[in-house]
């Protein structure tokens, strides 16, 4: 599920949980899928997370989805890159009274680079101020697809939600694996649990992984046994098996933190599969800037818990670096200043830090005479002035797509 921010991602989610009964009334809060404290507090989702629902259909056949709800902030796109790795395809929000926004045009088209098929919804038609045949048209002229075929909802109101899901069964193509070759298992999101050690989000592609199972883990070609798996009902619920299309979690007893790569595929130890999947583009850090332990005895920890919290996002970067201000830290790379605020705030609660940052900045390539180029992340670092040939600073080369009304306002 993908859209802009607020567009009513998390809220569709709730309909779908109490729809097939995934949650009961009692149990049902605003946003369930939104569990961590940070995403409550601010009311945006920041992971995305997975779901199981059992549906039957208006038919009487019964299908088992997999949904995977995405987190609409810029900052987190890697989260809806790596989600749609992991899926047949996409429910595209569109807030009728918002219309196409930037990230709708940009989640859309990533969606198409992964071959997906997409079924657009307009969200929110109960409020006031919705114009839900001018979202159509903006589906039809500003995305390019289909408009005539988004169907009309509202997440609140539960209007619609039954249609969508009818749409899902009937629009998106089942799972294409082969239940019987050697396992191939995307490794798509995973975190760091004390007792159990690494636990992994997988999404099988072909085969059948099993508690007991020994499975290797390809990039770092380490073996391990796989001791438990579950999904996400959307309580992490125990299972015996994962097959062909299936999202859940395994438990192999990892406490190699490294070893268990975002991107990598799990086979089999006795019959490896002899496609991998071919992993994510690394990404490029856009703000960079310096976390120290307010109290310099807690550096170790520190950097334990970057490792840690790198396992749950593997967007951010960081690399070791002294200061003679502030001490023993590290310099960080964020995909943005959101992502930088979360990644602070994450190791203060989940570990227990006190940190101090330093003021974003952004990377400058440094050229010498001989055209030698350093990559200069920290001021302190560069050189006196005459020491050097030429600075280039980043630039932003940006298209801006709006209605001719709104032209002038632009340009001023
Ligand atoms: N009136 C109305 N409000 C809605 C509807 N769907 C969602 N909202 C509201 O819109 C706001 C954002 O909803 P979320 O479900 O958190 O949006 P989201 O797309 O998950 O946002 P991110 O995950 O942060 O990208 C909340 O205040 C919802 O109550 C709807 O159909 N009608
Ligand atoms: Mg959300």
């Amino acid at each position: 599920m993908i859209a802009h921010i607020d567009h009513g991602k998390s809220t569709l989610a709730d309909r779908f949980l109490e729809l097939t009964g995934a949650l009961q009334a009692r149990e049902m809060e605003a946003q369930v899928l939104d569990a961590m404290d940070l995403e409550r507090e601010r009311g945006i989702t920041i992971k995305a997370h997975p779901v199981r629902l059992n549906y039957t259909a208006k038919s009487g056949d019964k299908f088992v989805l997999n949904l995977i709800d995405t987190p609409g902030h810029v900052d987190f796109s890697y989260e809806v890159t790596r989600s749609l790795a992991a899926c047949e395809g996409a429910l595209l929000l569109v807030d009728a009274s918002q219309g196409v926004e930037a990230q709708t045009l940009a989640n859309a088209y990533l969606a198409v680079e992964n071959n997906l098929e997409i079924i657009p919804v307009i969200n929110k038609i109960d409020l006031p101020s919705a114009q839900p045949e001018e979202a159509r048209r903006q589906i039809q002229d500003i995305i390019g697809l289909d408009g005539s075929g988004a169907i009309l909802a509202s997440a609140k109101t539960g209007v619609g939600v039954p249609e969508i899901l009818e749409a899902i069964v009937a629009r998106l193509p089942p799972p294409a694996g082969t239940p019987d070759a050697p396992l191939k298992a995307l490794i798509f999101d995973s975190w760091f649990d004390s007792y159990r050690g690494v636990v992994i989000v997988i999404r099988v592609i072909d085969g059948v992984i099993r508690p007991g199972m020994k499975i290797r883990l390809m990039a770092m070609g380490q073996d391990y046994e796989a001791l438990q798996l579950g999904v996400f009902s959307p309580k992490a619920t125990e299972v015996d098996e994962l097959g062909v299309g299936e999202v859940g979690f395994l438990v192999a007893n990892i406490k190699n933190v490294g070893d268990a790569k975002i991107g990598d595929t799990i086979t089999e130890s006795a019959r490896p599969t002899n496609e991998p999947f071919p992993g994510f583009k690394e990404l490029k850090p856009m703000v960079f800037a310096g976390l120290y332990p307010v109290e310099s005895h807690q550096y170790g920890e520190l950097r334990e818990a970057l490792e840690k919290l790198r396992l749950n996002d593997a967007s951010f970067f960081y690399e070791p670096e002294t200061s003679a201000a502030l001490g023993f830290g590290f310099r960080c790379g964020f995909l943005g200043l959101l992502h930088m605020e979360i990644v602070q705030e994450r190791l203060e609660r989940e570990f227990d830090l006190d940190l101090v940052t330093t003021v974003p900045n952004v990377e400058y390539h440094v050229y010498q005479e001989d055209g030698t180029l350093t990559l200069i992340a920290n001021p302190s670092k560069m050189p006196p002035p005459g020491t050097y040939n030429r600075v280039e600073e980043p630039y932003v080369k940006a298209r801006i797509m709006a209605p001719a009304d709104y032209s002038g306002p632009i340009m001023t």
